[in-house]
């Protein structure tokens, strides 16, 4: 595939998936294809896939719909809570109106009691995610998965075989693969391309529901990046690495303000980054349900107790993208994550020697000054 836009261009078509893909959904739904919507990288979407459903992330990532959020649930929870639910109940959400089924897993505390909040406004299955990766956690995961399975062909009255999950599973790495490929870009030192075209590829594609096309464009993206790389762009910048929570709408105000002040975004390690792309799903294991458990499983997100994954992986990355500072963003009131920077500060500085940054935002931009006040001196001392 040749891709005739210049990068600019290709990079704001990939920051437009989102709306466009209000459109899509639409025309989809009036030919009959059903949807699932998802709020979590928990979510095994080889099934909803090999059923020949779309997958969809639901609304969660801005603050518009938060003040009707908090007539309901308390005003210190997490705004991702907040904002699924918000947009759940005002009916803004498309992507949520759309939806014939919304899957739900028991990742953190105010995240699972919202489900079960959420199921007033439309079918909601949640499955029950153990909150440990021993051999144990991952044969219950794997059970979930055949649950989820059967609650699929119940709901949507239909059969989903074994042959059709291996073949989701293939398109799902597939696109895996293209995705590492692209932001393993990154690692060239000077770097590419800036965070946030790197960020509105990575949500973008989340939008595309045609999973092979989608696969496509992104490597031919990455070889465009490659054929136009400029190394003045990005000269003497330093290399960052974000982590923390998912933050929506605050990716902007962090890598804006990271960019300004002579860094540059080289790795994300946060859902949407690494950590839900990093790890493939063993294609050479007869047993599906299996080799799906043991791959979402190990997700490292910290409502995993213990979490040593996370560590393994912000090892590895730091020595690939040959990173100088990590900085840690966490939501508000998300105490997983809150918690276990603790661990990520001493690994981090400690272990590897990197200096490291910790900050607590939320999806307001009234702490923009202040965030790019100490990003600023941040990288200055790096
Ligand atoms: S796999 S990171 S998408 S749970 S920020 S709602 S943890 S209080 S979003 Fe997440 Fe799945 Fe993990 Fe990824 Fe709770 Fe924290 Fe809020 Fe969070």
């Amino acid at each position: 595939m040749e891709l005739v836009k210049d990068l600019p261009a290709i990079f704001e078509e990939f920051s437009e998936q989102r709306k466009n893909a209000f459109l899509r959904m639409h025309e989809l739904k009036q030919q009959g294809k059903p949807f699932v919507g998802g709020f979590c990288t928990y979510l095994p979407k080889e099934l909803p896939l090999a059923m020949g459903a779309c997958m969809v992330g639901l609304c969660s990532k801005d603050g518009e719909t938060i003040p009707e959020a908090e007539q309901d649930l308390p005003r210190n929870l997490c705004p991702l809570i907040k904002s699924s639910y918000g947009y759940a109940k005002t009916d803004k959400c498309p992507f949520f109106y759309f939806s014939d089924l919304i899957v739900g897993e028991t990742t953190c505390d105010g995240k699972k009691k919202m489900y079960e909040m959420l199921a007033e406004f439309k079918p909601v299955h949640v499955m029950e995610l153990p909150n440990s990766q021993s051999p144990m956690g991952k044969k219950l995961f794997a059970e979930e998965i055949k649950k989820f399975k059967e609650k699929l062909e119940s709901h949507f009255e239909t059969t989903i075989t074994e042959e059709q999950i291996k073949e989701a599973i293939h398109k799902t790495n597939e696109q895996r693969k293209a995705l590492k490929a692209f932001y393993g870009l990154q690692k060239m030192d000077p770097a590419p391309m800036g965070g946030l075209d790197m960020h509105r590829v990575l949500d973008g594609v989340q939008f595309r529901f045609d999973m092979e096309r989608a696969t496509e464009e992104v490597k031919a993206l990455t070889q465009k990046v490659i054929d136009e790389y400029d190394p003045e762009k990005y000269r003497g910048r330093k290399r960052i690495l974000l982590t923390g929570s998912p933050i929506g709408c605050s990716t902007q105000k962090v890598v804006n303000a990271i960019e300004s002040n002579g860094g540059v975004v080289v790795c994300y390690e946060n859902c949407g980054g690494a950590r839900s792309v990093d790890e493939l799903i063993d294609e050479t294991n007869p047993d599906v349900y299996d080799a799906l458990a043991k791959r979402y499983i190990n997700i490292p997100c910290s409502c995993m107790s213990p979490n040593p994954g996370r560590l393994e992986l912000m090892d590895r990355l730091i020595d690939e993208y040959k990173i100088d500072g990590v900085i840690e963003v966490v939501l508000q009131a998300c105490h997983t994550f809150n918690v276990e920077s603790y661990k990520i500060k001493n690994y981090v500085t400690e272990k590897k020697g990197v200096p490291y940054m910790f900050m607590e935002t939320d999806y307001s931009s009234t702490d923009a000054g202040q965030v790019n006040t100490r990003v600023g001196a941040f990288i200055e001392m790096l």
